[in-house]
């Protein structure tokens, strides 16, 4: 019974993501996360393809494609193309591995600077996608 459950609301979250194709409601959807922003990976892109976040939070990716595999990989080891990676200095480097239809992956930011990640199987079709990380001002006295 719970199995039955846990299905149905999965089955309600895919028609939610699904129903966000139109301009403005990815927007829309981040404003309930609160703290955290969501991007999809759809087709061959990341959707959408920059944010940008304060330092501590964190960037869920939820591939929602119907069949590809996809990565989040900021690793310039990784990288066919040496300008599909940016790291601010002192940030380390990050892979999620493969991540099938429905898989997500979350990645809390640190440190501040422009982040440039790509997916490895489709780096050379430019699915590329970049998170800003703004400081977080000390607070005042
Ligand atoms: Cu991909």
């Amino acid at each position: 019974m719970r199995y039955a459950i846990g299905m149905c609301m999965c089955a309600v979250t895919l028609v939610l993501v699904e129903g966000c194709a139109r301009p403005g409601a990815v927007e829309e959807a981040q404003k309930t996360l609160n703290a955290d922003v969501l991007v999809r990976m759809s087709g061959v892109s990341f959707v959408p393809k920059h944010v940008t976040i304060k330092a501590g939070q964190s960037v869920e990716w939820n591939n929602t494609a119907a069949l590809e595999t996809h990565t989040v990989t900021a690793d310039p080891e990784l990288a066919k193309t040496s300008t599909s990676v940016a790291l601010p200095a002192g940030a380390a480097t990050f892979n999620s591995g493969d991540l099938k239809p429905g898989q997500t992956f979350r990645y809390v930011f640190t440190v501040p600077g422009t982040y440039r990640y790509f997916c490895i199987p489709h780096e050379r079709m430019g699915m590329i996608g970049e998170v800003e990380v703004v400081a977080v001002p000390a607070a005042q006295p």
